[in-house]
């Protein structure tokens, strides 16, 4: 292989819970109001389909994150911290952590960098690319649970390669997407498939 590999990973879904931490926090400050449950999940958007129950929770859930210290206290997903710094270490490899930040941004970005540091270390602060338009950035994969990536580049230079959540699992998807149905999934031989290309 001639050149580097270079792999922009997600952060909302793919490395951090945010599900998980949405749905917890939602039902502490809301309890009595109606919610869904993971398992019924659909469609990327948490509040269009909480506007879809009753009209008023769309704005209720989008308070959840948008709370002082909601992205710092996200758990991990399981094995992504571990996956991240072994694929950091891999030969000719670089990693970047690709994340859109939330429009209201009095606690998000400087949340995002504290979780990076809190998780995967101080030199991981290097790899962080915050954007709202990925397809502006370069790389040969992103991993990302998103199913719709779209922007001011119409054709992105990575293969987006589908993160498995909650929210996107039942979704079909035409060759020849692929997906990491999780951290335990062969991510090292998705890696070596864009390698020497
Ligand atoms: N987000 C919303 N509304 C939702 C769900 C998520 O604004 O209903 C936010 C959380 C993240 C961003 O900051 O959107 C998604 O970022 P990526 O996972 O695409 O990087």
């Amino acid at each position: 292989p001639s050149r580097r590999l270079r792999v922009l990973v997600d952060m909302d879904g793919v490395l951090a819970d945010f599900e998980g931490g949405f749905l917890k926090k939602f039902r502490a400050k809301y309890p009595g109001q109606p919610y869904i449950a993971l398992e019924d999940r659909r469609g990327f958007w948490v509040s269009e389909q909480y506007g879809q129950l009753a009209p008023e929770l769309s704005e209720k859930a989008i308070s959840i994150w948008e709370s002082k210290y909601f992205f710092l206290e996200l758990d991990p997903l399981p094995g992504a911290v571990e996956a991240v710094k072994q694929m950091a270490k891999l030969e000719a490899t670089d990693v970047f952590i690709c994340t859109s930040p939330i429009k209201k941004y009095h606690y998000c970005p400087y949340e995002k960098y504290a979780w990076v540091e809190k998780h995967l270390g101080k030199e991981f602060l290097e790899q962080i690319v915050l954007t709202r338009d990925k397809t502006v950035v370069s790389g040969d994969l992103l991993i990302d649970d998103r199913p719709d990536i779209i922007g001011a580049e119409k054709r992105p230079s990575w293969e987006h390669v589908l993160f498995t959540a909650c929210h996107n699992k039942h979704l079909e998807l035409p060759p020849p997407w692929r997906r990491l149905c999780s951290w335990a999934d062969d991510w090292k031989a998705l890696l070596d498939s864009k390698r020497g290309l």
